[in-house]
């Protein structure tokens, strides 16, 4: 699967692609991480990138010429046509269902890493397929997005995580995880609770249940909400 992102700092994303198990699934040829720097479709000596909104107001916009031809730059060198996603804070909820269905889709995602108040609008009504927001709070732009969205969908390409690491974790069943323990058995003479060491794999199952419903009620009520039948 591949993932293109266009930026104006393509530097933020060399460490993310070369790095841990995004790195790994790089080498592995799992996945391919691309950058296009935007700045390389600026008309002008000075490349600019942003102009001042049209109406007024505060801030620059993200001008629809390069953003529209560093898009249709790639889109033309692609046998098979990505999937373009504009990454901003106006953006639909990414959650783990889109993470899946891109995921199995298996489509080049073309990853538009917004700055400034935002894009040109005729940019995402003639070129964008998608708009998401990694949640309700405003980055200064779109290319930590953008590392949050290849994450969540290239642990789903399958070989790039080990397939049981995918089955018991949180959000799999609208449960958050159970907490985890290693050694030392003690830390700070803090034990590891004792049905851990039990061998005894129906208790641990049971303890462990019990363990990630407290968290969810606890951290995310509105996942026990959610899951609850309806009433009436
Ligand atoms: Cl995807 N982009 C920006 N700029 N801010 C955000 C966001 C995205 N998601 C939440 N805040």
């Amino acid at each position: 699967m591949t993932f293109t992102v266009l930026t104006l700092f393509p530097e933020l994303l060399t460490p993310f692609a070369a790095t841990s198990i995004i790195g790994r699934a790089v080498d592995r040829g799992l996945i391919k991480v691309e950058t296009v720097d935007i700045r390389d479709f600026a008309g002008d000596p000075h490349r600019t990138c942003d102009d001042s909104p049209y109406g007024g107001g505060a801030g620059m916009v993200l001008k629809a010429e390069p953003v529209g031809d560093a898009i249709e730059s790639v889109l033309r060198r692609r046998a098979t046509k990505p999937r373009t996603v504009y990454l901003t804070a106006g953006g639909a909820p990414f959650d783990r269902d889109l993470a899946r269905s891109w995921a199995a889709e298996g489509r080049e995602l073309l990853l538009l890493a917004g700055r400034y108040e935002g894009v040109d609008q005729r940019v995402v009504d003639l070129l964008v397929d998608d708009e998401v927001s990694i949640g309700d709070y405003v980055l200064i732009g779109g290319e930590v997005a953008a590392m949050v969205v290849m994450e969540a969908v290239a642990r789903l390409v399958p070989g790039v995580i080990q397939a049981a690491s995918l089955a018991e974790e949180s959000f799999e069943g609208d449960v958050l995880e159970y907490p985890q323990y290693t050694r030392p058995a003690v830390f700070r003479g803090v034990p590891v609770p004792p049905v851990l060491l039990s061998g005894d794999h129906a208790r641990i199952r049971e303890w462990r249940r019990g363990r990630a419903a407290e968290r969810t009620a606890r951290l995310r009520p509105d996942l026990v909400r959610r899951s609850e039948p309806c009433s009436n």
